[in-house]
């Protein structure tokens, strides 16, 4: 998915009368992008709910990192749909390799019947590598800092698959998932920070099940 916005609507007499350079120029503008500057950072800040953003890698090349999410509906009556994952640039401004990202997951049971063993798993993509220590549930039950070990508490990273783990919802231990009442939701917060050499498309997914 591409975030970048649309480029501005066309503007009828004020484009026809444009050289076609300058009007590729605008349009290119408009959308975010920079060809004739190589290397600057192209995209002003990121925003909640953003897809996409663009990074520039290298002096000569800009590319994307996408931070996207997957909902996974039920069969049963539990409906995680509504659950989604965004992110923020910790320092603001354009995503650069070396920046932290902050992930905010939030499960949310909009269906017709509680959950039950309710686990969130996000394996992480290449070209970002997770911060220790910064795993948290940020609300739901069983609030606070989690350790990346597989322990008593509701959380870890495996750093051979990649992948955190928290298992969320009343009742939740270091084994078993809890219970996501009925509109109930669970929010996940942790960090990553982007790989020197993070190219192309990053793409991320969170999975609640
Ligand atoms: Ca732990």
């Amino acid at each position: 998915m591409d975030a970048v916005d649309d480029p501005a609507a066309p503007v009828g007499d004020e484009q026809a009368t444009r050289p076609v350079g300058q009007e590729r120029q605008r349009v290119r503008k408009a959308r975010g992008e920079d060809a004739h500057l190589p290397g600057r950072p192209v995209r002003a800040q990121l925003h909640a709910n953003d897809v996409s953003a663009t990074i520039a890698a290298s002096s000569t090349s800009d590319t994307y990192l996408l931070g996207a999410f997957i909902t996974s509906i039920s069969t049963f009556q539990p409906d995680f749909s509504a659950s989604n994952k965004v992110f923020t640039d910790v320092n603001g401004g354009s995503i650069l390799p070396g920046d932290e990202l902050e992930y905010v997951i939030t499960a949310v049971n909009h269906g017709n019947d509680a959950s039950l063993n309710t686990v969130v798993t996000d394996a992480l993509p290449l070209g970002i590598t997770y911060k220790p220590g910064s795993l948290s549930i940020t609300t739901g039950a069983n609030p606070g800092a989690k350790t990346d070990a597989k322990d008593t508490d509701q959380a870890e990273y495996d750093a051979m698959t990649r992948t955190i783990t928290v298992r969320v919802g009343t009742g939740a231990t270091g084994a078993t998932g809890g219970s996501l009442a009925v509109d109930g939701s669970s929010e996940i917060r942790f960090r990553v920070t982007v790989d020197a050499n993070a190219m192309g498309t990053i793409q991320n997914q969170a999975i609640v099940n």
